[in-house]
């Protein structure tokens, strides 16, 4: 299987800046050794191209919805990415995409569900839910999946909706860090929520299992996206948005393990984004060089 590497050093959906040197430094991390070693052939699309930061205002020239901050780059970013995620597919390759912080999934789970229906894990600390309404922040890296499911000022976004992405075909994995809007949102919605609690009582690759039963259910593939602040703060400190109180380095390989396990029974893998490694928060690329460890273990790279 070829897996096709495409880079997306975003940062205008996040607050904390360096996140957009993420793709440089999971490339250093020696990610494609690691995707040999796991016995799949990288190939290096390079990075989809990025306006720049310092020539840009957070509120000029964006459209009028909410407080969503930068929303005209990150349309531009993203249909980039969803474009390139979309040719891949239809080449008969298997789309990785390297954040950037987390609103480049909105591209990946656009791209990814042209044309089929897409089931998806999410691995992180937040909910990712906020619309431009309910966001207390206005980063757009807390909205991915209310993007993709075209909640709220999404739903006249186009841009922003992944075609094939059912509410009840998503399942998260170690919530712990959610906005009270999100809350109610969660309970009212058809989504699968797994939060931390559920991994200490019955431990994370039953956990996974169970959100992958969730995402394969009648759908053609399934997205996992991998928010490396889903990890404690402690294996993963190159983060923007910390919260403690994270799944532990062994317990985050035996989560992609359990993904690598049930793609070699169905190849139900079909996209991945790795996201919100920050090299200049990082202690010697420590977060960068778990992304890449952790992505191999999703194809298959075991111990022994
Ligand atoms: C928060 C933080 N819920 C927000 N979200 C983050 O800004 O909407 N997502 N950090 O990864
Ligand atoms: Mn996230
Ligand atoms: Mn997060
Ligand atoms: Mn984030």
């Amino acid at each position: 299987r070829t897996v096709r590497i495409i880079g997306a050093p975003m940062d205008y959906g996040a607050n904390r800046r360096g996140v957009d040197m993420g793709p440089s430094a999971i490339r250093y991390a020696d990610l494609a050794d690691g995707l040999e070693g796991a016995g799949v052939d990288p190939v290096d699309d390079g990075d989809v191209s990025m306006p720049r930061a310092e020539e840009r205002d957070p509120d000029a020239d964006q459209p009028s919805h909410g407080n969503a901050k930068f929303l005209r780059e990150v349309e531009d970013v993203c249909t980039r990415v969803g474009d390139r995620v979309a040719a891949t597919l239809a080449d008969g390759e298997f789309p990785l995409v390297l954040g950037g912080d987390h609103s480049v999934a909105i591209g990946s789970l656009n791209g990814s569900a042209r044309g089929a229906d897409l089931g998806a894990v999410w691995f992180d600390a937040h909910a990712d839910l906020n619309t431009p309404e309910t966001s207390p922040s206005g980063n757009v890296h807390g909205m991915p999946l209310a993007a993709a499911l075209g909640r709220g000022a999404f739903g006249e976004m186009a841009w922003t909706q992944a075609p094939g992405l059912r509410e009840s075909s998503v399942a998260y994995v170690g919530l712990r860090s959610i906005d009270d809007r999100e809350r109610e949102l969660i309970r009212a919605s058809e989504m699968t929520a797994f939060t931390m609690s559920d991994i200490d009582q019955r431990g994370v690759s039953a956990v996974v299992d169970d959100a992958l039963a969730v995402a394969t259910d009648g759908t053609d593939g399934v997205h996992v996206s991998l928010d490396l602040d889903w990890l404690d703060p402690k294996a993963a400190p190159g983060v923007g948005t910390p919260v403690r109180g994270g799944v532990t380095y062994r317990e985050a390989h035996a989560a992609l393990e359990a993904i690598s396990r049930r793609d070699e029974a169905d190849r139900m893998l079909r996209s991945m984004d790795v996201v919100e490694v920050n090299p200049i928060l990082d202690e010697a690329n420590e977060t960068a060089t778990l992304a890449a460890e952790l992505t191999a273990s999703a194809f298959g790279k075991r111990i022994l």
